[in-house]
């Protein structure tokens, strides 16, 4: 049913939005977000307040969506509130001055606590299109993340129909609901690339309020040149996956993996992706990044299973054209699924994440600087973390040159706690915790994954220190993080 709903310019749309709704945003990264509305609404806003008029959404999304969006929504003052996950310069500084109230997430939760009402009623579902027929079909692009649950359960839609996407990236999408409690049944998904759902989402049409044309690409995602950090780091995950498949612990086949974002985990990727001994495998992840597409040409991953395509324009491309190759090799899910922890615990999925601090009992603090200022937010790691079949975190063992140890005595904020960190590993070395009492993991974790810049300090912390099953000294367990304040260096 050919569509012809009239189309308004972005401004126009941004103008049926009021002071104080709450906005919700399709996407998952920048793949899939709405690219026009994000600065109509910013210059809504600022127009508004130079009136002396209010007006601030509350806003919430898949995961981040383009920086450039978060960036020109918090620079014109126009959001009060923000949920799940954001990963911008600007949006993070109005967060940590307090003018931006944030709600940090696990991504696989939102869309059950938005059916139930938890955050109150959605106004307006901001939503980009592939293609859209009359009798509310609905065919997303990119990034799928919470987009079916808020065509779902807004008021109202304005519709962002990019015309840059290739219709036919609908054929990736697996559009199912895991159903609510308690009539929630399970999620059939065995297998990575298993289909559950459709490819569009069925709405009534008479919720869309305005259609804006738009062909603006996804902002892609820019990664750094590979550093020699990342590559040391990258080269330990593949010798300790390699030693739990001779000691099978990891079946022949293998198990799939979940990636995080970033140059850590993309040198990973590649890492993997290189080495002749790690079985072709599958994914189960919910970003895909760049180094994913050239594995599944060469047969090192055999299919994936994500909530967004977050790679660069010339990638996207590549898909869009050779579209019967990668259908059978891509599966783009909604986040409830993509990060479902019953999937994720049923395939037996490897995690991998980068965290910011782990302490040395293995708690881990993927969000806070100095437990204090927000970097990103908890994303999906604890999603995946949590229920993985084998947790594993990565970082480099210092940062800003030294000035922080990454491992530290007590973690100044926790996201995942020692039950949800089976494996730690730094460019210098792997620290498994499976089996290992607190004492003998930390031992283990200073040993082989601290900067020998840090090393002798975190054993002297520790000897010194007394206690019962764990050992602490309360009255200096802050000492580094105290020093780094004071001083601007955890060295003193
Ligand atoms: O800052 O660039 O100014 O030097 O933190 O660190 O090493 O570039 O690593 O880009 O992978 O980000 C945890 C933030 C790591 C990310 C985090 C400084 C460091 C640098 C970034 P500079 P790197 P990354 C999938 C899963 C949570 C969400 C998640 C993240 C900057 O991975 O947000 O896992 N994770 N999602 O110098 C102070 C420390 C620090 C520190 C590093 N201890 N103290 N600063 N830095 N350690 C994705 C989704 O969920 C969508």
């Amino acid at each position: 049913m050919k569509e012809s709903w009239p189309r308004i310019s972005a401004d126009e749309a941004a103008a049926l939005i009021q002071h104080d709704e709450m906005v919700a945003f399709s996407g998952f990264t920048a793949a899939g977000s709405p690219k026009a509305l994000p600065a109509a609404i910013a210059r809504r806003a600022r127009e508004l307040h130079q009136a002396q008029q209010p007006f601030q959404i509350r806003l919430l999304t898949g995961a981040s969506i383009g920086a450039a969006a978060d960036d020109v929504l918090s620079e014109a003052d126009a959001v009060s509130w923000r949920a799940p996950y954001q990963s911008a310069a600007g949006m993070r500084q109005k967060i940590n001055q307090g003018r931006v109230k944030f709600v940090d997430l696990h991504l696989s939760e939102v869309a059950q606590m938005v059916n139930y009402g938890f955050f109150g009623d959605i106004d307006v579902a901001v939503i980009e299109a592939s293609a859209l027929t009359s009798d509310g079909k609905v065919w997303l692009s990119s990034g799928i993340g919470n987009a079916p649950t808020w065509l779902r359960q807004a008021k109202r839609i304005i519709i962002e129909y990019n015309h840059y996407h290739s219709p036919q990236v609908a054929q990736l999408a697996d559009i199912a609901s895991p159903g609510a409690p308690p009539y929630r049944n399970s999620v059939a998904i065995f297998s990575s690339l298993d289909r559950i759902g459709l490819h569009y989402v069925q709405i009534d049409p008479r919720k869309i309020i305005a259609v804006v044309d738009t062909e603006l690409p996804d902002a892609g995602n820019t990664l750094e040149e590979e550093k020699p950090v990342c590559q040391q780091i990258a080269d330990n995950v593949v010798t300790f996956l390699l030693n739990e498949i001779a000691h099978g612990r990891i079946p022949p086949e293998f198990l799939p993996l979940q990636s995080g974002v970033g140059n850590i985990n993309n040198a990973v990727m590649a890492r993997l992706g290189e080495n002749p001994d790690i079985p072709p495998f599958m994914m189960y992840s919910e970003v895909l990044q760049e180094s994913v597409v050239h594995l599944l040409e060469t047969g090192k991953v055999r299919g994936a299973s994500a909530s967004s395509l977050t790679v660069s324009d010339k990638a996207l491309r590549k898909i869009y054209d050779n579209m019967d190759f990668f259908a059978e090799r891509i599966v783009l899910r909604p986040q409830e699924i993509s990060n479902n922890p019953e999937i994720i615990r049923r395939l037996g999925v490897i995690a991998l994440n980068v965290g910011l601090e782990f302490d040395i009992y293995g708690h881990a603090n993927s969000t806070h600087v100095a437990g204090v200022n927000l970097m990103n937010g908890i994303g999906g790691s604890g999603d995946f973390e949590r229920n993985a079949y084998l947790s594993i975190f990565m970082a480099p063992s210092i940062a800003k040159e030294g000035k922080i140890s990454t491992i530290v005595p007590m973690c100044s904020h926790v996201d995942h706690s020692e039950h949800s960190v089976k494996v730690i590993i730094t460019e210098q070395g792997i620290a498994d915790l499976r089996g290992l009492s607190p004492i003998e993991r930390a031992r283990t974790i200073i040993e082989n994954c601290a900067h020998p810049l840090y090393r002798d300090y975190l054993h002297r912390y520790l000897q010194s220190t007394s206690g019962g099953h764990i050992h602490h000294d309360l009255s200096r367990v802050f000492e580094l993080h105290t020093s780094l304040l004071k001083t601007g260096s955890m060295l003193g």
